[in-house]
């Protein structure tokens, strides 16, 4: 499923902006028909929790209905027109005035729904939109509604930030071609200084397919006809880590003579393996520094926002972050080709966290009942992971910036009926894409005695909070911990090992002049020191991402004081005393240890 774009053959027209906006409170599964009777509105993209000061909206469970009015352009009568949502978390009805046109599931992958049959060009419609942010034992995240005391229904959920909900995402109308491209996948490679771009153009209907590759200066570098091909690089420009290169590929599509479809797709030439412990960008090792980060900021919720994309690249490049891991879920695609033209590395996450029982034991570890069990993580989540997994891979896998999947977050990979449930989801993400290597965050109860999956992955990422949930005001303690942990997973498995998060709740301004006083600046500081001291004594060590990039939204709860505050940087991204110290660190790294 492409992206709309706007090209010769192909129109967008942007439907973000303010719609009508109404919880709906009735118990029954029909339409909001009509337009609806409201004094609200909402702003898209947002996710609608924290546009109201009713707290009924942002603990809303059940269906809010957005609205507004569209117009068909007029010259679109023989093309395809769709409507393209880039997000609605976590489940979408949309109807084109009063009929069902489009039903999806999945809150942070893009879906369309084809309504050329139900609008002519020039023609005008109301537009009506159910999102449900509902989670259930069935759904990716999973979670779980609970009916309290009162009856009022309440949503749980085994996930550290808010159950954001709604259009946070751009909305689009656009046309296309009846005959044209459908998709398009490359895979890169380089030998000496010649690159290779082997591509794959679908289509639908018969027709010649041709593709031409230009250099950034609009230099054709190649080009061949045909709908599956490679072309040849001479003198490539290869995409690096902090040197991005992008070429731009265009696919046409010929009928008699004629271009009838053209897209364009940005190319970076690169390679990523795993060989031994090391994890390699186009041969190199390549050594991640940078946060697990969330989309959140405040007001919008989840809510994509340009400022601060670019704010947030600009925060990553003067504290020397050189990647980041879309921690946990998948992010934006306009965050992704940021990364593409910037030279930021990614780690892409689905939104498979919570998947285990053993986090509402708390530090016990103990899960109430089996994670993977009919009760929990059963048949239909499975199936659900899946469907995610194939919408993300097919959504990202051309992103030179992407260099690996973490398949999930936290799972309980100590637990029985793991493997069971992972062995099918890894088979089907490597045949999706078998040139990137795998991942999943390990969780602090997998250990290497106990985990049951990790010889199916890549790469090992650990989660560990040594000196914060474990040994919290012991640093010593804390890093004789983490070194028998990293030595203990070294020794079972020659993979690359990684922390993928490691961090120090902080409150900013909180000061202290003894070091060991948790939530101070200070504190922050020698708590990731002490976790430094350890990575470095491991030559098989890849990576070290913070927790996290900025402080977050988390649900209400005694261990959360407004939020989680592991930020480096305020929610409205102000250094905590630990961004220099860290920028000290890793501008010295340069990308390698
Ligand atoms: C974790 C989770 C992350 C939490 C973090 C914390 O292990 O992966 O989502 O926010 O710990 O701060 O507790």
């Amino acid at each position: 499923m492409l992206k709309p774009r706007s090209t010769p053959t192909r129109e967008l027209v942007n439907l973000d902006g303010v719609w009508r906006f109404a919880l709906d409170s009735r118990v029954d599964d029909t339409p909001w028909l009509g337009t609806l009777q409201t004094p609200l509105e909402a702003a898209v993209p947002a996710s609608y929790n924290d546009q109201f000061t009713d707290p009924a909206v942002r603990k809303h469970v059940g269906w809010v209905y957005y609205q507004r009015t569209v117009r068909v352009p007029r010259g679109w009568t023989n093309d395809d027109v769709l409507l393209r949502f880039d997000a609605a978390t976590h489940a979408a009805r949309v109807y084109v005035d009063d009929a069902l046109a489009g039903e999806h599931v999945g809150g942070y992958t893009p879906f369309d729904v084809d309504i050329t049959d139900l609008v002519p060009a020039g023609g005008e419609f109301r537009l009506t939109v159910a999102v449900s942010g509902d989670l259930t034992n069935e759904t990716i995240p999973p979670g779980k509604i609970e009916i309290g005391a009162t009856g009022r229904q309440k949503q749980v959920y085994f996930h550290d930030f808010f159950n954001y909900a709604g259009l946070a995402r751009s909305v689009w109308l656009y046309s296309r071609p009846k005959a044209r491209i459908e998709d398009i996948v490359v895979i890169t490679g380089f030998e000496g200084d010649e690159g290779t771009v082997e591509y794959t153009v679908a289509t639908s209907g018969e027709a010649q397919v041709r593709v031409r590759l230009a250099d950034t200066t609009g230099a054709l570098v190649a080009e061949a006809d045909g709908a599956q091909g490679v072309l040849t690089v001479p003198n490539v420009t290869l995409w690096k880590p902090g040197a991005a290169y992008l070429y731009e590929l265009t696919a046409e599509l010929i009928s008699e003579d004629e271009v009838v479809d053209s897209y364009p797709l940005a190319v970076g030439v690169r390679t990523v393996e795993t060989r031994g412990y090391e994890f390699l960008i186009n041969g190199e090792p390549f050594y991640f520094t940078g946060f697990g980060k969330h989309e959140d900021t405040a007001i919008r919720g989840k809510g994509h926002d340009d400022a601060f994309l670019v704010h947030d690249f600009q925060l990553l490049d003067w504290v020397g972050a050189n990647s980041f891991r879309t921690s946990h879920y998948p992010y934006a695609e306009e965050v992704l080709e940021f990364a593409d033209r910037h030279g930021i590395v990614v780690i892409d996450e689905t939104a498979a966290v919570g998947l285990n029982m053993g986090v509402v034991g708390g530090m016990t570890g103990t899960p109430p009942f089996p994670t993977f069990s009919e009760q929990y993580a059963n048949d239909k989540t499975q199936a659900a992971h899946a469907q995610h997994l194939r919408e993300l891979i097919t959504r990202d896998r051309n992103h030179p910036s992407v260099v690996m999947w973490s398949i999930a977050n936290e799972p309980a990979s100590n637990e029985e009926g793991a493997r069971e449930y992972f062995e099918p989801l890894v088979k089907l993400a490597r045949e999706l894409d078998p040139t990137r290597p795998l991942t999943y965050s390990v969780v602090m109860f997998a250990t290497f005695k106990n985990d049951l999956i990790v010889d199916l992955f890549d790469v090992v990422s650990i989660n560990r909070y040594y000196g914060w949930y474990i040994a919290g005001g012991e640093l010593d303690v804390a890093e004789a911990y983490l070194r028998g942990d990293l030595q203990g997973w070294i020794d079972r498995v020659e993979k690359p090992i990684m922390m993928s998060e490691y961090g120090a709740d902080t409150e900013p301004g909180l000061h202290s002049v003894w070091e060991d006083r948790v939530w101070t600046e200070e504190y922050q500081i020698a708590y990731l020191e002490a976790n430094h001291r350890i990575f470095d004594q491991f030559p098989q060590f890849v990576g070290e991402h913070v927790w996290n990039f900025a402080d977050f939204a988390t649900d209400n709860g005694l261990h959360r004081v407004d939020g989680n505050k592991k930020g480096v940087f305020t929610r409205d991204r102000k250094p905590k005393a630990a961004a220099r110290a860290l920028r000290a660190r890793w501008r010295g790294l340069d990308g390698r240890k």
